[in-house]
């Protein structure tokens, strides 16, 4: 029999809990001295929980990520705030949830920036907290302001607008046009001569697009679904660019690039404390890594591509050492969202799945409220700080902010990082340590939403829109009702058995979306 909550008091018990955000967080700035340790948060993209050998797989080995687990705090209920990129990336920057923004959706290649200038975020309470802020990698939450990025111009507002002293970016993702880098507010390497177009049409009749019969022959990776734009590197796109040949990258060099612009600036900056997002973009679609890395497992380019994820985090972490600040940095491993095998290309993720579970032993993947969507790789690891362990905590990405906010004495204002909880006491493993007690998750933009509060999870599909290539989210107006210390695999549907618990997870939902 679960342990019950009184279902009347769940919304009570909600309430109590969100008051107490603040109450902690002064608390936490009472009892320890703020530190500052270097943080850096390392997000990788579309990595599942089963997806590191120190999560369970077997079929490949992630050696680097594992001796961060072994050497740090693993967490088994570790989460991102959402099953898609730019949503978990806007909560972790902002500290609130990405369905209270409109249009916090996957950005298309033209977004402009969704976090706007004088929003607190992450890097913003680490910057007034004295650090040099850097993000390298994937960023995918537009650039610019008016109708379109001014690509040829400065991209501005972006990172630099809200936090971050330096950015070395792919603007976008790399399955989205342009297939260019951004360093601070220009793209890296651009010839004026040879501007750079990026829009939604077919530029000329001559442009080759993937969907062109006679080009996908050609093509060095076929797509599946989407992706038959504009062909760059012999892979079809999302969206259409021309011009900017002189700044175009490869595929295969992305992930050398964010190790090389990293520990460059690393060094630059290990005089003062430093907070460095490195944001991989492994491994996401296109999954084309470096040819060293072609091969290395069974698994196809996607278990390639985590060994090369896995390669990065050795190159960040052996920075540390060669520069004598591994005891002094706090490292925060993540993933975007979960997993998901096809996701438009044919790269043999599914062929050559063999018996390995990229969600482990959880339910569905990207794009789903399963937990498998959004319960993912979590890692802290501070030598000497945090005592090597696992933790059943609940903690997520939103949180970050406020838990950095805490770590290094930075207070919040009330309107600032609304969804974000102090947790670091959980992140540092502290035995009295308490994680979040309940947690809301969202696919893409709403409406469809989950609230796991304690050990009990709904799942709403109000008016959703199922996604497309997708089998397992349910058709709307559905409720869902699981219990997930019982059935973590979200398998026995206990909705109708639990009318009133439904109604009252339902009200604490509607409770969450109207603060
Ligand atoms: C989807 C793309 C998918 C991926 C995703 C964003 C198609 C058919 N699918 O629309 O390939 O790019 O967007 O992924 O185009 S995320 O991890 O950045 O959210
Ligand atoms: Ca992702």
């Amino acid at each position: 029999v679960p342990a019950l909550c009184v279902p009347a008091l769940c919304v009570a018990a909600l309430l109590a809990c969100c008051q107490a955000r603040l109450a902690s967080q002064a608390q936490a700035a009472e009892t320890r001295a703020a530190e500052t340790p270097n943080v850096i948060v390392i997000m990788a993209d579309d990595l599942g929980y089963g997806d590191l050998s120190c999560y369970g797989a077997t079929e490949l080995s992630t050696p680097n990520i594992d001796a961060l687990a072994e050497n740090g705090l693993r967490f088994t209920q570790g989460y991102c705030s959402a099953s898609t990129c730019t949503p978990t990336r806007f909560s972790f920057l902002t500290g609130m949830y990405a369905f209270r923004q409109p249009g916090a959706g996957i950005a298309p290649p033209n977004a402009t920036a969704l976090v706007k200038p004088g929003t607190e975020t992450i890097a913003s309470i680490m910057k007034r907290a004295g650090y040099a802020t850097g993000v390298v990698g994937k960023w995918h939450l537009g650039l610019g302001e008016g109708d379109a990025p001014d690509w040829n111009g400065e991209l501005k507002p972006g990172p630099l607008e809200i936090g971050f002293d330096y950015c070395y970016l792919l603007p976008t993702t790399n399955d989205r046009v342009p297939s260019v880098y951004v360093e601070n507010h220009r793209v890296d390497g651009l010839d004026p001569a040879d501007p750079l177009w990026v829009g939604n049409k077919r530029p000329s009749p001559d442009h080759p697009v993937g969907s062109d019969p006679e080009v996908r022959k050609t093509l060095k990776m076929d797509w599946s679904h989407g992706h038959n734009n504009t062909v760059h590197n012999g892979i079809g796109r999302i969206g259409f660019y021309t011009g900017g040949n002189a700044a175009r990258w490869r595929d295969e060099d992305l992930a050398d690039k964010w190790v090389e612009k990293s520990v460059q600036w690393i060094e630059q900056n290990q005089s003062k404390p430093f907070f460095l997002f490195f944001a991989s973009h492994d491994l996401h679609v296109p999954r084309m890594p470096h040819e060293r890395f072609q091969g290395k497992t069974k698994l196809g380019y996607r278990g390639d591509s985590i060994i090369q994820l896995d390669w990065c985090v050795g190159e960040l972490t052996k920075t540390l050492d060669r520069l004598g600040i591994r005891d002094n940095t706090m490292i925060l491993f993540c993933s975007d969202n979960g997993p998901v095998l096809d996701d438009g290309y044919e790269d043999g993720a599914i062929t050559k799945l063999g018996s390995h579970q990229p969600s482990g032993i959880y339910r569905g993947g990207k794009y789903s409220i399963y937990e498998g969507g959004t319960r993912t790789p979590l890692i802290a690891h501070w030598p000497g700080t945090i005592k090597p362990s696992t933790s059943d905590k609940i903690v997520c990405t939103v949180d970050f902010a406020a838990s950095m906010a805490a770590l290094t004495g930075q207070e919040l204002a009330d309107s600032a990082c609304p969804d974000s909880f102090n947790v670091l006491p959980a992140l540092l493993g502290q035995d009295d340590a308490k994680g979040r007690d309940h947690l809301l998750q969202q696919p893409n933009k709403g409406p469809t939403l989950a609230l796991r509060i304690g050990d009990w999870k709904v799942l709403s599909y109000e008016n959703a829109k199922p996604m497309k290539h997708l089998t397992y989210e349910k058709g709307p107006g559905k409720y869902e009702l699981y219990h997930l210390a019982d059935d973590p695999s979200e398998t026995k549907n206990l909705a109708d058995q639990e009318p009133e618990r439904l109604k009252e997870m339902l009200a604490a939902l509607e409770k969450i979306k109207a603060d």
